[in-house]
Formats: structure tokens, sequence, C-alpha cells
């Protein structure tokens, strides 16, 4: 698939910008199996990479120069120059890849410009990390043609960093490591302090279960100001109990910490979030790894809640997937992502994904809703170069 794939974007490099490029490389969407909301909060994550990639044909230029293609756009190819970049410059969908570069620039690496063609199958607004998966495929094909030398870790930063000061979004690490990082076949338990890993195997079609994204079709935008204020909220919990980050109150200590917040109910609500959620992470994993996977599904379900009811940021189509799917005999569900609409993930036994499938179709229409979108994820390789 992925020499088909690499073919395609190479035409039409080269019908752009009349060569051949250097390289082709990929960079999948993610979904997170548990751990929302604790990566800006130094904690853990769990997520996976999706099949569905952000795929570039990158090649050097000497002049100074980044020209930029999307094949979801269609323009002509937008020409900046890298030594123009600045953040809050760019409000458009190029502000992903040249925020990268500006990145990278910024850390002190010598780039002296590329022509970019980028194409993607990862769904936008999605809630799967589209942004994250243009932002690493850029800064890979960059390390490789420019010899940098950076590992996994080091460009999620950077992309984290483009994302954060360039784009302005204030998203924490676990989409740009997740799409730089992970192993197909294995979900990343990720610490978010120090960006440690572990890669643990989940194969769930080998003991029979399935994993289905139910993608709602709300659209949702980091930039908007619900999850800065999520974040920041989480911030000031951290401030009110003297610690570094929510990380450090440990989860046999919450009831204390509750207490000592009594004053700020909407602190509270989001302190127990993150300190319950990052005890779910580390339940969950030691569910995979002693072999019980069915038992993750009421983790799932309980960690569904929380968003929905201490973090809030859940929304009726998302609350509706869940609802729905359970009550359809679904062995867990929870919704993905930062929230505000995107997906769903849903744990089901093989057998019943048909019934759950159609369950949750039905019950959307019956809503008058729009139709979701609902696939299997299989966890796939992290960001590579293609050719
Ligand atoms: C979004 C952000 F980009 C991530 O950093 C993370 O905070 C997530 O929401 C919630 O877990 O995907």
């Amino acid at each position: 698939m992925g020499e088909a794939v690499a073919e395609t974007v190479g035409e039409r490099f080269r019908e752009l910008y009349g060569t051949d490029p250097e390289g082709v490389w990929a960079a999948p969407g993610r979904v997170n199996l548990i751990g929302e909301h604790t990566d800006y909060n130094d904690g853990f994550v769990m997520p996976f990479a999706l099949p569905h990639t952000a795929v570039a044909a990158v090649s050097r230029r000497g002049d100074g120069v980044l020209r930029l293609h999307s094949a979801d756009i269609g323009d002509d190819p937008v020409e900046l120059r890298v030594a123009d970049l600045a953040p809050g410059s760019d409000k458009s969908w190029t502000a992903y890849p040249s925020g990268v570069v500006w990145a990278l620039r910024e850390a002190g690496h010598e780039l002296t410009g590329a022509d970019i063609h980028l194409a993607s199958t990862v769904p936008s607004g999605a809630g799967l990390s589209s942004s994250a998966a243009l932002e690493v495929v850029v800064a890979l094909a960059l390390n490789d043609l420019y010899s940098l030398g950076l590992r996994g870790w080091q460009l999620a930063r950077l992309c984290q960093r483009a994302e954060n000061v360039y784009v302005g979004a204030p998203v924490g690490i676990m989409d740009q490591t997740a799409s730089a990082c992970c192993e197909s076949g294995h979900a990343l338990f990720l610490d978010t302090r120090d960006l440690s890993q572990r890669q643990i195997p989940f194969d769930l079609a080998a003991e029979g279960m399935r994993l289905l994204v139910v993608d709602t079709r709300v659209k949702h935008s980091h930039s908007e100001g619900e999850y800065g204020k999520r974040r920041a909220g989480c911030e000031k919990g951290a401030a009110l109990l003297g610690v570094d980050a929510l990380r450090d109150v440990a989860y046999d200590e919450l009831d204390a910490a509750l207490e000592r917040l009594a004053d700020d109910e909407e602190v509270r609500r989001l302190v127990r979030h993150v300190v319950t959620e990052d005890e779910r992470v580390e339940r969950v994993v030691a569910l995979l790894e002693s072999g019980d996977t069915r038992a993750i599904g009421p983790v799932l379900v309980e960690g569904h809640a929380s968003l929905r009811d201490d973090f809030r940021i859940s929304c009726r189509e998302l609350d509706l997937v869940v609802d729905t799917a359970l009550a359809a005999g679904a062995l867990g569900a929870r919704m993905t992502g930062g929230g505000f609409g995107g997906s769903a993930i849903v744990l089901v036994e093989a057998a019943d994904v048909d019934a759950v499938t159609k369950a949750v179709e039905e019950a959307f229409a019956a809503a008058a809703l729009t139709a979701p979108r609902v696939f299997e994820a299989v966890p796939s390789a992290g960001a590579r170069r293609l050719v």
C-alpha cells in the first residue's frame, strides 16, 4: 500500500515542481485508548497509530524558499521564505508545515528551503490527530533530508512547539509522540513528563475483539477557547495544591487534595478527572500486560463518565455513541481525543461488530443527526520513510 501511495504523491510532486521528490514519508493519525487531558499535566497516555496517514513528498532547496502544496486544497503551491516565518503570521493550513520549519530553525537547525507536497487520509476535525500527522511527516522528512539526527521524541517536541507557538494551539505532547513513535500491533504507554515509553502489545483480533472508531462528524478545534480553559484550570489546581503538575497528586491522596480545593468546584472537578485518569491508564496497562484484555472495557466507560461529568468536554453525539454501543453489547466505549465533538472508540467482541454498528447508526438516524462514520482501528506503524 505504501508504495502505491508514494507513487501517486510522487507523481503529483513532479507535476507541481517539475522534478522527482528526494523522498516520500508517511506519518499516522492516532486514537487514544485511555489517558485523556493528562498530557499537559505531565501524566500518562496510551495512544495507538491508525492506518490513516499524512504523506509528504519532499525535496530540499538551497535558496531559502519554502513551497507548500496540499492535495486537499488543490490551489497552486504557497511560496514562503524560511527566514520570514514568524509565529502567528499564518492562519491557514500551511501554518502546520511551516511551523515545523520555523521550530527546527529556532532550535538551531540550518534549513535552506524545501518543496513539499502533502496528501492525507486522516479525517480532519475528527479528533484523530490530522494536524499532528501533518507536522510529524514534515519534521521526519526534513530530519532525514537535512541529516539532523533527531529521534522520534525530539521531533515530537519540536512539532508540539510549532503547534503551541506558531499555530497558537495549547496542545500537549501526546499526538505528536504517537504519530512519531507508535509501532504496529502495539499501544504506546507514554509518560509525558519525561517521554519514557513502553510499547504494549495490543492485538485485539487475536483475542476475538475489535476496536471501532465512531467519528460523530461534529467538528472540533483546539485553537478555540474550551481546551485552553481546561488546561488553565488544571494549572491553577496544581498551583493551589503546591505541585509542579497534577501528575504529582498521588491517587491515594486525592480525597485530601479535593478537600483543600473545597472553595473551587470547577478546579476540583478538573483535578479529580486528571488524577483518576492517570490511575485508569495504569490499570489498563496492568490488565493488558496480564492478558485480561476484556476487563479494560469498564475502565474505558469510567473514563468517559469522568470526561463527561467532571471535565465536561463530551457532547450529545459522543454520549449517544457510548450509551448506544454499551446497550447493544459493547465491552466498553469512550470519547477519544480533545472532546467537544470528534470521535468515540468502542471495544466489541468480533461477533458483535455489525449489531453495535447498526445500533449506533440507527440511534443517530432516529435523533436526526448526521450519519456517523464507523471504522475498525488496527494498531498501525508510526512515522516512516516510504521511498
Ligand atoms: C488533543 C491534544 F492535542 C492532546 O495534546 C491531548 O491533550 C488530547 O487532546 C486530550 O487528551 O488531542
